[in-house]
């Protein structure tokens, strides 16, 4: 079942939707005992998906895949990383899952990826359920880390976080972005909660609504949601796969957006960058993305710039992004240019040259990224670049695959290279020889991952004969995946 205007916009606006599968009763009591089971060995981090197979019904129930459609197009897909958890005796932190530990400088207000929650069991507060805050996908600051002086408000508990009970069979779509924790078991009794999680993306831009839309109401403005209005409105437009509205501004307003730029609330920031940027005046963004303040400023610019209607910001990006090239924080810059998608096309050879010159990991990421959305059919060019990441973008000090090399931007890079192919389907098989070795012989799981998916989606006659040969040594496995090192 696909979600109606209303439920998309609800979750635009929370960052979360609840699902009820249409399983029976004992589909769940079997995956339950089978989980049991399973963790007598310890937890099977990724692999949980091979070991019960079972689990893919979960996701092509028609309630929880017309669900993921809506949200993130037809041909969304599953990530290579999945997690079980087991609530515990302590809170989590406050947290927003990071890509296995990588430093994410930037994230993205439009949902481009989805946790799935799924819970096989009754789920009481006092089994530990997931806690969550609403509306805090949108926002720039991390709980675990922000300067001191910045207000911070997302590591403490307050009375707007949700807390899931829920019934068995009850799958939570989450933005991938939103601030959640695990909750400590308080129940002596030896319920285990489980929750399996698994990550979905979005390949591509919308291009018109994947949900059950009713076109009367394709100029709603999110009137009633506050401060972050601006911005729930843009991702709706984004959402129906239309340019985001131009929304002038008056004098006053103009002023006091001026103003709220710097105010110490971060909503009040959030909104004044929007609607700047929706009406057009972006001048006053891109300088604080070069001028030196401090980054939470500068990823708060970046967001809203990514909502600015027009050509001319285009044109205005890649002036300044030019003359910037030799510093290092240039890939805010990158970033929205891919934001913008095949709008941005001019930009491609610069982002090109930028990407080759430079010895950065982080800039080669944004850069395989933002190439790939402005130009999904590829070149030549970009997919040299893509493959020149893939295979050789590592530190002097050798990668294993131990937790430390998680927080390395090497393997990011490589590990966005290989997302970026698996995007580009068919496009990326002038290189297919480059992918099979990747998905062989690289030390990241989830380059390997990656390249799978990739060569799964190119379906010419070399991928198909790689895919068969490797899912028959590995039988869907995660080679590198085992109980001390489960993600
Ligand atoms: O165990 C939970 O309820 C939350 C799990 C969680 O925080 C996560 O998977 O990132």
């Amino acid at each position: 079942m696909k979600l109606t205007d209303e439920q998309i916009q609800s979750f635009l606006i929370n960052g979360f939707i609840k699902i009820q599968t249409n399983l029976p009763e004992h589909f769940h009591q079997t995956i339950y005992e089978k989980v049991t089971e399973a963790f007598k060995d310890g937890n099977p981090g990724n692999n949980i998906y091979p070991c019960i197979k079972e689990l893919g019904n979960v996701f092509k129930d028609a309630n929880v895949n017309g669900a993921i459609q809506s949200i993130l197009g037809e041909k969304y897909f599953m990530q290579p990383h999945r997690y079980t958890h087991v609530s515990g005796n302590k809170d989590q932190s406050w947290h927003r899952d990071s890509f296995f530990g990588f430093l994410k400088e930037m994230r993205y207000h439009q949902p481009w990826n989805l946790m799935a929650f799924y819970y096989p069991q009754n789920t009481t507060t006092k089994m530990g359920p997931t806690a969550i805050k609403p509306k805090t996908q949108y926002d720039a600051i991390d709980p675990m880390r922000c300067p001191s002086h910045i207000q911070n408000i997302n590591n403490f508990t307050s009375p707007d976080d949700v807390l899931f009970e829920c019934e068995m069979g009850t799958v939570l779509l989450v933005h991938y972005d939103i601030v959640h924790r695990g909750t400590r078991c308080l129940s002596k009794k030896d319920v285990k909660r489980f929750l399996f999680k698994f990550l979905f993306s979005r390949l591509d831009f919308p291009s018109s609504p994947s949900w059950n839309h009713n076109p009367c109401t394709e100029l709603w403005d999110a009137k009633n949601v506050g401060p972050l209005q601006p911005i729930i409105r843009s991702m709706w437009d984004w959402m129906l796969g239309k340019p985001v509205r131009l929304v002038p501004l008056c004098d006053d307003a103009y002023m006091q957006c001026i103003n709220d730029l710097k105010s110490q609330a971060e909503r009040g920031r959030q909104r004044a960058a929007y609607m700047l940027s929706c009406s057009g005046v972006y001048d006053i963004l891109i300088d604080i993305l070069s001028s030196n303040c401090e980054s939470i400023y500068k990823i708060e610019a970046t967001y809203a710039l990514c909502s600015c209607p027009g050509e001319q910001v285009v044109c205005k990006l890649c002036k300044v992004l030019e003359e910037k090239i030799q510093q290092s924080d240039c890939f805010y810059f990158i970033y929205v240019l891919g934001s913008f998608g095949e709008r941005a096309r001019q930009a491609t050879d610069l982002i090109l040259k930028i990407g080759a010159d430079c010895q950065c990991p982080t800039i080669k990421r944004y850069c395989c990224e933002s190439l790939c959305s402005i130009c999904p059919e590829a070149n030549d060019a970009i997919l040299n670049f893509l493959k020149d990441v893939l295979l050789n973008c590592r530190d002097v000090v050798p990668e294993s695959n131990k937790l430390k090399d998680r927080n390395s931007p090497y393997p990011h890079a490589r590990y966005v290279a290989a997302l970026c192919l698996f995007r580009l389907g068919v496009n990326a098989s002038p290189i297919v020889d480059s992918i099979i070795y990747a998905m062989l012989n690289d030390c990241n799981r989830y380059v390997n991952g990656f390249c799978l998916l990739s060569l799964q989606s190119m379906n010419t006659h070399d991928s198909k004969v790689a895919v068969e040969e490797y899912l028959n040594k590995t039988k869907g496995f995660c080679l590198k995946t085992n109980k001390r090192s489960t993600f």
